[in-house]
Parts: structure tokens; C-alpha cells; sequence
């Protein structure tokens, strides 16, 4: 099996992690800015971005997204995913807001999910509506799948309105309260579902999840998403220093298999996205 360079996605941010809870999580601008640099350093290729307030509060604002955008640029070639989940309870016009500003990925959960213990709603129109408006700007989503029905649901959209790009990208999400949890053959089930020769994928697990489906991902020749958004431990009851300690750990990991990095160039390349300007 050839495998191509490993893509390390960062979820850095999140919408759900506190400061309180984890002291070194990025919230200005300025600190997603050098988070996304630091990170791209010890081998990631793509930032999956929320924002905040101020006061840490999570936001969909389109300028609030344009600020940290600006601080990432000026740093770093990192591919941006602006989320489109957003947090809890925003409506579907708060949480599209990122995509006026092209970025060059978005996140698109395609079903309702349990989310601890509330519900991340996205219902039919709702995805279809953030699906189009994602292909009609050619940003590509990145499939969120926190359960398996959630494959078709995103396959039923590229049959209907056809695909957002020459490949399908999936983020397997599992380890969250209320939806699949991060078993092996939970990520291998779900692997198995995708349409091989027109997908890439990678896989990220919740909390105590991370490195079991971390190890799975690798194993199964796929790609990695980790950061405080996602888990904000290094070990167990041990706090990351950081995202770009989580991001080198699993850079060194899988160059003890012999896979190495992906620059973001390369990641584009693998991915199929339109080569980067700088802009
Ligand atoms: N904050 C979660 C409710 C995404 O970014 O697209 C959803 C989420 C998914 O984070
Ligand atoms: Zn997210």
C-alpha cells in the first residue's frame, strides 16, 4: 500500500473549549495568527478555524473571521477551514457567515448528531443549503461525520446537485457523547463506506479518543485532525502545552512508520484544491 504524506488538520480553537479548563487555548486574533504559524512548523497542513469574542465567547461573525484570518496569512501558507458548525443553537445564517470570505475549505456536517447533551442540528435543508452555496463559491467542504448515516446523507447531496470539487473530503469525528465512539472497527466501518478512488479522509478523536483513533488513522493510511478543540490533553489528567505539541507528537509518530508531512502545497496537491497565491 503506497501511502500519500500524512495531512495534519488542527482544530485549534473549537467553539466549546474554555480558557478555564485549558489555559493555552488561542482566542485573539493575534494568538490564532501565531497558533496556526507554530503549528504549520511542527507539520500541519490545514487550521480548521473558529473564533471568539473577547471575552472567549464563540462567534460567527464574518469580521471576526476576517481579523484572524489576516493574522494567519501574514504567517503562514496554513490551509484555512473556516467552520460552519459554529457552537450550539446558531442559526444557519450566523454559522454560513465564514464562507463570504472564500475561504479555501469549510466544514459540513451532513445530519443532526447527539452532542453531548444537546443536539448539533442540521436537518436536510439546512444542508443543502450550505452545500450549494459552498460549491457555487468553490469552497470545498470537508464532510463532518459524527454518524454513519450522515455518509449517505452527504453522498445524497453530491448525486443531487452534484460534486463541490474533484475529490470528497471526509473528517471522521468519533469519541463524541451521544454519537459513534472512536473503536477501531468504528473508524475502519466508516472507511469502508466512502467511495475509495474519489475520496481522502482523515479522522479525529474526542478526548480520551485522540490517540486511539489517531493510531487507527495511521494504521489505515489515512490522514489526522487533533487540537483543543477536539482534546485538551496531552496525557492522561496532563494538559497540552499547546496545539503544536499535539501536532509534533503525531508528526514524530508517523515518521517512525516512515510517512512524513504534507507541506499545506503539498496537502493542496493531494486534495485537489486550486494552488495557493497568497491572498
Ligand atoms: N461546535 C460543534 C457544535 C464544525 O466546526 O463544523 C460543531 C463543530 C463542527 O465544531
Ligand atoms: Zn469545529
Amino acid at each position: 500500500m503506497t501511502m500519500d504524506k500524512l495531512i495534519i488538520t488542527v482544530a485549534g480553537v473549537g467553539a466549546e473549549t474554555t480558557r478555564e479548563a485549558q489555559p493555552n487555548l488561542p482566542i485573539s486574533a493575534q494568538e490564532i495568527g501565531e497558533d496556526a504559524a507554530r503549528c504549520r512548523e511542527a507539520g500541519a497542513a490545514i487550521y480548521h478555524l473558529h473564533v471568539r469574542r473577547p471575552d472567549g465567547s464563540p462567534t460567527q461573525d464574518k469580521d471576526v473571521f476576517a481579523a484572524a484570518l489576516t493574522e494567519i496569512r501574514t504567517r503562514t501558507d496554513i490551509i484555512v477551514q473556516t467552520s460552519t458548525g459554529g457552537a450550539m443553537g446558531m442559526t444557519a445564517d450566523e454559522r454560513l457567515q465564514p464562507l463570504e470570505l472564500d475561504p479555501e475549505m469549510a466544514s459540513l456536517t451532513t445530519g443532526t448528531a447527539n452532542f453531548g447533551d444537546e443536539v448539533f442540528f442540521n436537518d436536510t435543508a439546512l444542508m443543502r443549503e450550505f452545500y450549494t452555496r459552498m460549491q457555487a463559491k468553490g469552497v470545498r467542504p470537508e464532510f463532518e461525520i459524527f454518524e454513519a448515516g450522515q455518509i449517505e446523507n452527504a453522498l445524497r447531496l453530491v448525486k443531487q446537485f452534484g460534486p463541490a470539487g474533484p475529490l470528497m473530503h471526509w473528517d471522521f469525528v468519533l469519541g463524541v457523547p451521544g454519537s459513534m465512539t472512536g473503536e477501531p472497527r468504528n473508524l475502519a466501518f466508516l472507511v469502508d463506506r466512502i467511495p475509495a478512488e474519489t475520496s481522502t479522509w482523515t479522522a479525529t478523536g474526542i478526548g480520551r479518543w485522540h490517540m486511539p483513533v489517531t493510531m487507527t488513522a495511521l494504521a489505515l493510511g489515512g490522514n489526522v485532525r487533533l487540537g483543543l478543540e477536539d482534546n485538551i490533553f496531552y496525557h492522561k489528567g496532563v494538559l497540552a502545552e499547546g496545539n503544536a505539541q499535539l501536532v509534533a507528537r503525531v508528526a514524530r509518530l508517523a515518521a517512525e512508520w516512515g510517512r512524513e508531512c504534507a507541506t499545506p502545497d503539498e496537502a493542496r496537491r493531494i486534495l485537489k484544491l486550486a494552488p495557493y497565491d497568497g491572498d
